[in-house]
């Protein structure tokens, strides 16, 4: 849904102005409005992200001061897959048949080079077995602790494959999230890989899924089938500019 000052509706070009005669012919090219214009679609806007570092322990991230959303979820649920066809890139995120394929938090930055406006965190999947007890509570724990207390955190999207439904660890995510939920930081589940479900099976998945998000939204999303990939990089813009629609809004009042 296109929000006040986000790309989308930046497209939404104003009433011209009535045509005036022209003295001189017309340059080709685009009207600089309208290359502008282009320039920042929520997909175009997602086609900029560069990979900016990576870290095995949570001392290592940099704070930032941008604005950044957390890919979360189980093993192999698609949050790197999720990321490079938001991104429109092939390897940016790191995918694989292989579960436990992402083991470092990896952050993505947003914006045009030099003017970063957002991140994405790429964070390794929980619950794979193969993963050694000792690893999986220690990686348990350095999540909870970037969920908790990342302070640039703007929101959350947990992915879900819907065949499998919600797991333990989901639950516990939610648990821990579930405060900062409530203090307005944007949640989202997104049920990945909807090209395997029927239009009957998503529905239903949808539905329960909305349920489960308590005070945040959900999605289908498929990348395989490119379904819900626009909406998505709407919704991450929204996310990320919230302040900047803010206060652009109440600029029209006086
Ligand atoms: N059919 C289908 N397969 C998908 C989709 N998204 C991801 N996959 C497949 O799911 C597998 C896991 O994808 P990843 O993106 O590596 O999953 P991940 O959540 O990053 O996994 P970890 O890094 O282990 O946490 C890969 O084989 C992907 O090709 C989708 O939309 N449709
Ligand atoms: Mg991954």
């Amino acid at each position: 849904m296109a929000t006040k000052n986000s790309p989308a509706s930046a497209l939404k070009a104003k009433p011209s102005a009535p045509a005036k005669t022209r003295k001189t012919p017309a340059k080709a090219g685009p009207l600089p409005e309208i290359a502008e214009a282009k320039a920042i679609t929520p997909m175009g806007w997602m086609h900029t992200a560069r990979f900016l570092t990576t870290a095995a322990e949570l001392f290592h991230l940099p704070a930032l001061d941008v604005p950044e959303i957390a890919f979360v979820g189980r093993s192999n649920a698609g949050k790197s897959t999720c990321i490079n066809t938001l991104t429109q890139q092939k390897q940016l995120a790191f995918a694989s048949k292989k579960p436990g394929r992402t083991q470092h938090i990896n952050l993505f930055a947003l914006g045009k080079q030099g003017l970063t406006d957002a991140v994405l965190a790429d964070l390794p999947g929980y619950g794979y077995a193969a993963v050694p007890k000792q690893d999986k509570l220690r990686w348990q724990k350095v999540m909870a602790n970037y969920l908790v207390t990342r302070e640039n955190l703007k929101g959350i999207v947990l992915l879900c494959d819907p065949r499998l439904g919600m797991t333990e660890l989901d639950e516990v995510l939610l648990e821990v999230i579930r405060p900062r939920v409530e203090e307005g930081l944007n949640f989202l589940v997104l049920l990945t890989k909807a090209d395997k479900l029927t239009r009957a099976e998503g529905t239903k998945a949808l539905s329960i899924a909305k349920l489960q998000a308590g005070g945040g939204q959900a999605k289908l999303f498929s990348a395989l089938k490119k379904q819900g990939v626009e909406d998505l990089a709407q919704l991450m813009w929204d996310w990320t500019h919230e302040e900047a629609d803010t206060h652009a809004a109440g600029d029209t009042h006086d």
